[in-house]
């Protein structure tokens, strides 16, 4: 079951259920205003499914703007959770290569704060590329929709902007390099009713174009992530609580090549099987 927030022709917000990729219900006359709220029910798909046998109005994707699938929830995400990551971070510093090597085995993962949700920028929106930086990349990752019992209720697709010259340069540079003006985007959708079995078939793909050309592609799938989605979100969870639900990425498991950095104008699309397509175009902030 695919959920999403849209805006209407007339600016309103809405919530919806996505059907054949190409139409929304919009269940916000049957009482659902907040995407939070809903997946606070673990077993929302069968509230929804029983909604949506209710008349309520229809309309097309090609009228509706896609909002980022998150309300007040804060985004956070996890590293170095893919062989493929600590390998291109070992690489990018030998500073802080032995800290990359140590988590990607710790017990404790690598968990960082990301963004707030306003901040998100949603399918369609523009990410940014830190105008301080010279290598700026995108992070294609799987995203966790936890509700504030710490449950998997659903998935989205991340985009974990990143700029790796800062954060080879010094560790401590990191949440400059992951954490500024538009270095998040989260949608187009949340898909619930999968389980991690089910998610972890799941491949993720990204494209990057340049003035119409193929400038990067990549591919992984969700079955390399090296912890189990419980693992995360049960250290995300410990000392801490997250009233609204909060959204963990999973981390990245496709990284450009070195001689690789993100321009002004390129287009990213980020593809995860079972979810749909994230599309974004690069601004620099
Ligand atoms: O520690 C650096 C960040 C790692 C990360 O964002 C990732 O592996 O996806
Ligand atoms: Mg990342």
């Amino acid at each position: 079951m695919k959920l999403c927030r849209f805006k209407n022709r007339s600016g309103q917000v809405g919530i919806g259920l996505v059907a054949d990729d190409s139409k929304v219900l919009d269940l916000t006359p049957a009482g659902i205003t907040q995407l939070q709220s809903l997946l606070e029910n673990d077993n929302h798909v069968a509230e929804v499914t029983r909604i949506a046998k209710q008349k309520l109005p229809q309309l097309a994707l090609s009228e509706i703007q896609l909002c980022a699938p998150v309300e007040h929830q804060e985004v956070w995400a996890a590293g170095v959770t893919y062989l493929r990551s600590k390998a291109a971070r070992m690489e990018e510093s030998d500073f802080s290569a032995t800290a990359y090597d140590r988590v990607y085995t710790a017990e404790r993962p690598e968990l960082f704060f990301k963004s707030l949700a306003e901040k998100v920028a949603a399918t369609g929106e523009p990410v940014g590329i830190r105008r301080d930086a010279k290598w700026n990349v995108p992070e294609p990752e799987l995203a966790l929709m936890l509700n504030s019992q710490g449950k998997v209720v659903g998935y989205t697709i991340g985009n974990d902007m990143s700029s790796r010259d800062m954060e080879g340069e010094n560790l401590l540079y990191l949440p400059q390099a992951k954490i500024y003006q538009r270095s998040c985007a989260l949608g187009p959708w949340i898909q619930s009713g999968a389980t991690e079995a089910e998610a972890r078939e799941w491949k993720i793909k990204i494209e990057i174009r340049r003035d119409g050309e193929n400038v990067f592609a990549g591919e992984t799938s969700v079955g390399q992530i090296k912890r189990r989605f419980e693992e995360l979100a049960d250290f995300l969870f410990r000392c801490q609580s997250f009233p609204h639900g909060t959204v963990l990425l999973t981390g990245t498991g496709i990284v450009p090549p070195d001689t690789f950095t993100l321009r002004e104008r390129d287009e990213i699309r980020i593809e995860i099987t079972g979810i749909g397509w994230l599309r974004n175009t690069v601004m620099l902030v």
